[in-house]
């Protein structure tokens, strides 16, 4: 018989560790194995809590290899090339981006029919699928819904965009015109914000200015940030976005109005960022030296967004505003785990 399985993609990248720590505790997640996945090996510490497998999701024959192993029940997709990563490479991008995501759909839906019951397939948005114009609609509409502005200006953006449509078509029309239409996944999405990690950074992406301005001054290094003081855009800690992955996964499907979701913690400007930053390392030298084209990108993302049918419809609800996730989880795990303070961290998902 084969072993009932969690699939996580991408495990080995920032949500992928923080969300296997979480989910891996004790090896078994509900009962169910968790399977990794990711062209690098896991580190040790938790690698030896799960069954790592180290490829891409792009090798339909180790995808083939995976699902005759496991039954596999549950698939968090994080497996992705951000934004600007993106930008360089378009069309590694839209491999691994689109087409990795569609083959994971196909094996969803496929072992949704084994099984004749859904696989839930959850996968993180971005606030890169947004696309405002200019910076006057910025300001106009600060907060945006989900059914608005949905004209993204990155390959990335258009990517996840067209990926949340297609996990929308795999649950609810996939093979529409079959006379015994089989049973479809269960398609899951929450569009994040920014995500800010005291273990890890972030490679490749946008927001990655406010991550690398915190880590930079704990380390005493002069940082210069490639955006504008007065630009804004939302973010979240860490631990927030695995709690968002986690609680959708596990709400009734019956209280779900809708597959896709905004999901936010706190809106804060790049000159804030610094701020916060410099109120705990009082002697970091932060200065702005904007890249133009690095820019744009970031001033055609939403200065906030509206996460009211999140919290509605299943309780979602941030543990970190910007106080918060300074004061309390990223300044004193940064600066521990930089060597400056005494004590012992707590990673990520643990
Ligand atoms: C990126 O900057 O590409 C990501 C994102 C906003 O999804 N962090």
């Amino acid at each position: 018989m084969r072993a009932k399985a969690t699939l996580v993609t991408g495990a080995a990248g920032e949500v992928g560790q923080a969300l296997v720590r979480r989910l891996a505790g004790s090896g078994f997640c509900q009962g169910r194995r968790v399977l990794t996945m990711d062209l690098d090996p896991l580190p040790a510490e938790l690698s030896a809590h799960v069954t790592h497998v180290q490829g891409s999701i792009l090798d339909t024959s180790l995808l083939e290899r995976l699902v005759s192993e496991y039954e596999i029940e549950e698939i968090y997709h994080l497996a992705a090339l951000l934004s600007t990563r993106a930008e360089f490479s378009p069309d590694a991008a839209h491999r691994v981006n689109v087409e990795g995501t569609l083959g994971l759909l196909h094996l969803a839906a496929q072992q949704s029919e084994w099984r004749g019951e859904p696989v839930r397939f959850i996968f993180p948005s971005s606030i890169a699928v947004f696309g405002l114009p200019d910076t006057a609609t910025k300001e106009k509409y600060a907060r945006v819904r989900e059914w608005e502005w949905n004209y993204p200006t990155t390959m990335y953006g258009c990517n996840k965009l067209y990926c949340e449509m297609l996990g929308i078509y795999f649950g609810r029309h996939y093979r529409q015109l079959a006379a015994d239409r089989p049973t479809s996944l269960d398609f899951r999405a929450v569009r994040f914000p920014g995500l800010v990690s005291a273990f890890t950074l972030p490679s490749g992406g946008t927001s990655d200015y406010g991550p690398e301005m915190l880590h930079a001054a704990a380390q005493q290094k002069p940082y210069a940030c490639f955006v504008r003081e007065d630009v804004r855009i939302p973010f979240m800690a860490m631990p927030d976005a695995v709690k968002a992955l986690v609680n959708l996964a596990q709400a009734p499907l019956e209280a779900l109005s809708r597959p896709v979701y905004n999901v936010t913690s706190f809106s804060i400007s790049a000159g804030e960022f610094r701020d916060h930053v410099k109120r705990f390392f009082p002697d970091a030298e932060i200065s702005f030296a904007p890249d133009l084209k690095r820019q744009r990108i970031v001033d055609s993302w939403p200065a906030d967004l509206d996460d009211t049918a999140a919290r509605r419809d299943w309780g979602w609800s941030p543990d970190y505003d910007a106080e918060r996730a300074f004061a309390g989880y990223l300044v004193p795990n940064i600066r521990r785990r930089h060597g400056n303070e005494a004590g012992s961290t707590t990673p990520d998902g643990a």
